[in-house]
């Protein structure tokens, strides 16, 4: 799954713009052929969520179609085309002149369809897109599960969702038409080592068609380092050593620039040279020793945030500006990481991680897994959550920002409540952990298969079971002392805090991450003493919880809940459809905790 580029062999066209849209919420469209074109259309924005562009689409969920004309530049006649969907969440089926061409299940990860054979060269093509986003428990992530805390409950919210987000809808990232040689560069994964001063870039490439030698050059401090690529059946391997090689870190993110070349012949020729590909590498290791986390080496204190691709108007649509004022913002505040809770964000996140040396959690959208509704639903979720993980690694194995992949956040273990409280024995509920249990064991069996060079976690909820956290290199915890419980008191919800992680740590010796915590704050409310909802409550929480970790040297890590306030459900808990955590209101102004963490943050941090 590259990432399209552009080239002297490769091409490609943005499909960004207005589209044709339609609701179609009887289920007609296929029997009445809008693959070939969309009935008395409107026009929407693609990329961007639907949620927000009108007003009788912000709760619909069902079934909508997207559709435009396009041309195909002749000059690609002797290339494979494809159609590549960034993002459309949750399931999309795609027509190309009325011929059905192939469909995508789960929303956040991009998908390509071989189009060559359904497109006219002499003529405008009509693209159809249908895309569903109904709410359904065995979905990843769940939908109408009853809320949280049941349906009935006065926690619920609507839509009714297993997670505090708004489940935004449509086609989110963009459009684009590529085309690439027959004989081609099909993956590029590329792995870095250090010894000493010196590192390595080991390059494993895979091709297709006839060729059967190539050429990588890695370029950077002003040296060019070269390699032969020799297939053996459509694989090449090669490793290029760099003396005094630069490292890749939040202080210094450089990047080398790695060119693979195949050739159509065994011919050094450049006539000879079929396809191009390039890609940035940053010389990295990512480890854990002890209770800490190593980048190339060295401890690392992770300071930072869990965020939403989230934005009024845009929803989740990739939002090209946002990112370049929040990686400015996470620099100012002296942040040097994220998670990206709670599913995979845009590619061009992760070359803005890459290229301002910020360090990335990355996660699949596997928020509010339940183990309470039978093996059957469970086992469903299970090959979903395989499927991303999956497409995720190979999306994502690149970027040297990506340092830890989350395959979970807050799986709910059962009679979560009870567990919480402390509570006794209970032979029924064990059962439904154990369930858990062996569900996260597949998950991590299967990320660490994929990528043996990174560190896995499963990020757990208050009350989360310690077997379901043992499987981790790095625990990551989120807590809400403070808030969701000792309300209105932080210092009780402190020292809690503190006993919880000694407790924790003993336990399991590894590293620990506070991966949330956090006060929802209505920004320009104060009130001294700090009271809940506050600008200073929301800083003195977070006070709080900084002064617990900077006293215990197996505390690895700091994400605050949240980066910035974010749209949600309905609920008694969210006042205008807004989780208010954010230390920047949802336009990003810094409330005042933005300026604490910024006095702290900028700071050596402890190491
Ligand atoms: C945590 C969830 C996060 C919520 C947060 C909250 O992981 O998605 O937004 O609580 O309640 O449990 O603010």
């Amino acid at each position: 799954m590259l990432y399209p580029q552009q080239n002297d062999k490769r091409n490609m066209l943005d499909l960004s713009g207005f589209w044709d849209f339609k609701l179609d919420p009887e289920e007609i469209g296929e029997s009445e052929d809008w693959g070939k074109g969309l009935p008395a259309p409107r026009q929407i924005a693609v990329p961007a969520s639907w949620n927000e562009q009108f007003q009788d689409t912000r709760d619909y969920f069902d079934i909508a179609w997207y559709a435009r004309e396009f041309y195909v530049p002749q000059g690609w006649q002797d290339q494979q085309v494809f159609l590549r969907v960034g993002s459309a969440n949750y399931a999309a089926k795609v027509w190309i002149n009325g011929k059905f061409v192939g469909e995508h299940y789960g929303g956040h990860l991009p998908f390509a369809l071989d189009i060559t054979g359904a497109v006219a060269w002499d003529t405008a093509n009509t693209v159809a897109i249908q895309v569903e986003g109904k709410l359904a428990s065995t979905r990843v992530p769940p939908g109408n599960v009853g809320g949280r805390g049941g349906a009935s409950s006065f926690m619920a919210g609507y839509p009714n969702t297993s997670f505090d987000f708004f489940p935004y809808t449509g086609i989110q990232r963009p459009v684009i038409l590529y085309a690439i040689p027959q004989t081609r560069i099909e993956d590029v994964t590329v792995v870095t080592d250090i010894d000493g001063t010196t590192g390595s870039v080991n390059v494993k490439v895979t091709k297709r068609g006839n060729a059967t030698t190539g050429e990588l050059t890695l370029s950077g401090e002003d040296e060019n380092y070269l390699a032969q690529l020799d297939f053996a059946g459509d694989l090449a391997e090669t490793e290029i050593t760099i003396p005094n090689a630069r490292l890749w870190s939040p202080d210094d993110p450089y990047l080398y620039a790695l060119t693979v070349t195949l050739h159509a012949s065994d011919s050094e020729a450049e006539e000879a040279v079929t396809d191009r590909y390039c890609l940035d590498v940053g010389i990295r290791t990512i480890a854990v020793e002890g209770d800490k986390i190593l980048l190339n080496g060295k401890p690392i204190f992770l300071t930072g945030f869990g965020r939403h691709e989230d934005f009024p108007v845009h929803g989740r649509g990739l939002n090209m500006p946002l990112i370049v004022k929040d990686y400015a913002l996470l620099k100012w505040v002296g942040a040097n990481s994220y998670r990206t809770s709670h599913y995979p964000y845009s590619e061009e996140q992760m070359m803005m991680a890459d290229r301002t040396g910020i360090l990335v959690i990355d996660e699949i959208p596997a928020v509010g897994l339940m183990f309470e509704d039978g093996e059957e639903a469970i086992q469903t979720r299970l090959k979903l959550c395989k499927q991303q993980m999956e497409e995720l690694i190979a999306r994502d194995k690149n970027h040297p920002s990506v340092v830890m992949w989350s395959v979970a956040n807050e799986p709910m273990p059962p009679n979560m409540m009870r567990r919480f409280m402390g509570g006794g024995e209970n032979t029924e509920d064990d059962n439904k952990t154990a369930l858990g249990t062996a569900f996260f064991e597949e998950m991590f069996a299967l990320t660490r298969a994929l990528d043996p060079t990174r560190l896995v976690t499963v990020v757990s909820i208050m009350g989360g079971p310690v077997e379901w956290l043992n499987l981790s290199d790095v625990i990551c915890i989120n807590r809400y002392w403070g808030w969701y419980t000792q309300s209105g008191q932080i210092e009780a919800g402190a020292e809690f805090l503190a006993r919880e992680l000694d407790g924790l740590y003993a336990q399991l010796g590894k590293p620990i991450i506070i991966t949330e915590f956090g006060a929802d704050t209505i920004a320009g409310m104060h009130s001294d003493p700090p009271e809940m909802w506050t600008e200073e409550y929301q800083a003195e929480f977070l006070r709080a919880y900084l002064d617990v970790a900077a006293t215990r040297p197996y505390v690895a890590g700091l994400h605050v809940w949240n980066f910035a306030d974010f749209k949600t459900g309905q609920s008694t808990r969210r006042a205008g459809g807004l989780n208010l955590k954010g230390v920047f209101t949802r336009d990003r102004r810094p409330k005042m905790a933005a300026h604490l963490l910024r006095e702290r943050w900028t700071q050596p941090q402890k190491e």
